[in-house]
């Protein structure tokens, strides 16, 4: 089998109570703990940002949380500070498993976000999830966690680009959905040829 999970970002401040809450998101922990038997590589993302990182609306003065900024790559939604690195809201949720086989961090660049697990906002610098996969033979992904519109998305839209076959179960996901971004999000994953399912899900 060369079948890969990937768990996105299932991190105290995306949980309920955390800076960036995402509504129920601590209700996939079980779900997620359950699927991880039946894959031959569990690997998680962990959204690890500085201090003062350019996706907080905190560092661009006179922006709130939710507005956009204008970056050089391009258009940058601005978020609460959140997942600062070595802080609580960062820890994955304390009842994940996290006997993973690799745990890559993503968006600690001050100067550039980080959605995918494979690229930063920019479209092109690698964090080198893909080179891992390559290497040990991995051609289909499974992705779960948060947030099913942003990281999740991201993640699956490039793992596609790159060649993999990519399946996210929905029922392991939750989404941000903010002005609509869910729907867009499915849409974009449906043209893409996501599988959106339940690999895995159903036995637990
Ligand atoms: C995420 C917004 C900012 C995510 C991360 O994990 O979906 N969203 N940073
Ligand atoms: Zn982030």
């Amino acid at each position: 089998m060369t079948k890969a999970l990937i768990v996105i970002d299932v991190q105290n401040d995306f949980c309920p109570g955390g800076a960036l809450a995402v509504p129920g998101g601590d209700e996939i922990v079980p779900m997620i703990n359950g699927m991880m038997t039946g894959f031959d590589a569990v690997i998680l993302t962990q959204d690890w940002h500085p201090k003062g990182h350019s996706s907080f609306a905190s560092s661009h003065s006179g922006k709130s949380p939710f507005e956009t900024a204008k970056m050089t790559y391009g258009a940058q939604v601005l978020w609460p500070d959140h997942c600062v690195q070595n802080t609580s809201g960062a820890a994955f949720h304390p009842d994940l498993r996290t006997d993973a086989d690799l745990i890559i961090r993503k968006g600690y660049r001050t100067d550039i976000d980080s959605y995918s697990a494979f690229f930063e906002n920019d479209q092109t610098t690698p964090t080198g999830l893909h080179g891992y996969l390559k290497e040990r033979g991995f051609n289909n992904l499974t992705m779960v966690g948060l947030a099913t519109d942003f990281c999740v998305a991201f993640s699956a839209l490039d793992a596609v680009r790159l060649g993999y076959k990519v399946e996210v179960a929905l029922a392991a996901c939750r989404a941000i959905d903010m002005e609509g971004s869910l729907a867009v999000a499915l849409e974009k994953m449906k043209n893409a040829e996501v599988t959106l399912g339940q690999a895995g899900v159903s036995k637990y």
